[in-house]
């Protein structure tokens, strides 16, 4: 196994068992709520994001514990927005990550629910940070990234313009419904690390790009929004030059952002799940 391999692993395993300690056992009432939860957080996802996280705050240097449950409440997020996505009004899709989808297997009124809660629970475990005197920072950088002008608001727009060949919604829906929450996966960890204004604006570059870089890749997967409009080819090469310029704003961190230069490579370059 390669290098990055067995950082991701390692990781995985940290955030999965903050995820199990935080999230209400599936013995706790009512129990069909909390299965269809636990049903959707483990399930296989590669946990890109509160990797993220975690490494953002290390290359800003703040600490592991410090950013933890922040990173968790990335992934909750993550996966109530798979869930509300996958519902026949949204996406309508019947299978998620090789399983059936929390409304195939659950219902639609507790899929529902089960993303409400998640997204809910996701501020709580955020407000479970040691660094109080933080919280709002990153409470209010999350709401701005994940709300009504960020992935939720991209993903009205995608809803909306479905089969859009114009490139300024395109952009919209690409930077909204992806790079945002990408973005503030990446901010959140700068917030507790307490670095400089100057690093958490570059942090911030580096976020928008890979989003937007993941995106690009996500669509030339299923030939969608973008790739629909310029190709499968062109996608993936506009993916590869975004992360070059991502890669580039990570120059005040020197070496200490070799890793997270890794990671960005591995979006580009990762096949299909
Ligand atoms: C309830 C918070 C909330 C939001 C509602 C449904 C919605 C608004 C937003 C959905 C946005 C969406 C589905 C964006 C696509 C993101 C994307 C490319 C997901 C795939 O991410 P991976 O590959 O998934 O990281 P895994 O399975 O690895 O976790």
């Amino acid at each position: 196994m390669n290098r990055l391999k067995v950082y991701f692993k390692k990781q995985r395993v940290l955030i999965d068992r903050e995820l199990g300690k935080v999230l209400p056992k599936t013995n706790t009432r009512p129990q069909s709520l909390h299965r269809a939860i636990r049903y959707s957080v483990f399930s296989g996802g590669k946990r890109i994001r509160p990797i993220l996280t975690i490494e953002s705050c290390i290359v800003c240097g703040g600490k592991l514990r410090d950013v933890l449950k922040a990173a968790c409440a990335v992934e909750m997020v993550h996966t109530s927005s798979l869930i509300h996505d996958d519902l026949p009004a949204m996406d309508d899709d019947d299978y998620r990550r090789g399983r059936p989808s929390c409304h195939k297997r659950f219902g639609e009124a507790t899929a529902i629910l089960a993303g409400d809660a998640l997204l809910t629970q996701a501020f709580d475990c955020l407000a479970m940070s040691k660094r109080k005197n933080l919280l709002t920072e990153a409470i209010r950088e999350l709401y701005k990234e994940i709300g009504s002008e960020g992935m939720i608001g991209g993903q009205e727009v995608d809803l909306r313009k479905r089969n859009t060949k114009k490139k300024s919604d395109l952009d919209f829906i690409t930077e909204k419904k992806t790079a945002a929450l990408f973005n503030a996966s990446l901010k959140l960890g700068a917030v507790f690390a307490d670095t400089s204004k100057k690093k958490k604006a570059a942090i911030s570059g580096f976020g928008e790009l890979l989003g937007k870089a993941f995106q690009l890749i996500d669509d030339s997967f299923d030939n969608d929004g973008y790739a629909r409009l310029i190709g499968r080819k062109r996608s993936r090469e506009l993916a590869f030059e975004y992360i070059e310029k991502a890669k580039q704003k990570l120059s005040p961190f020197g070496k200490k952002a070799d890793r997270l230069k890794e990671i960005a490579d591995f979006v580009v370059t990762r096949k299909r799940q």
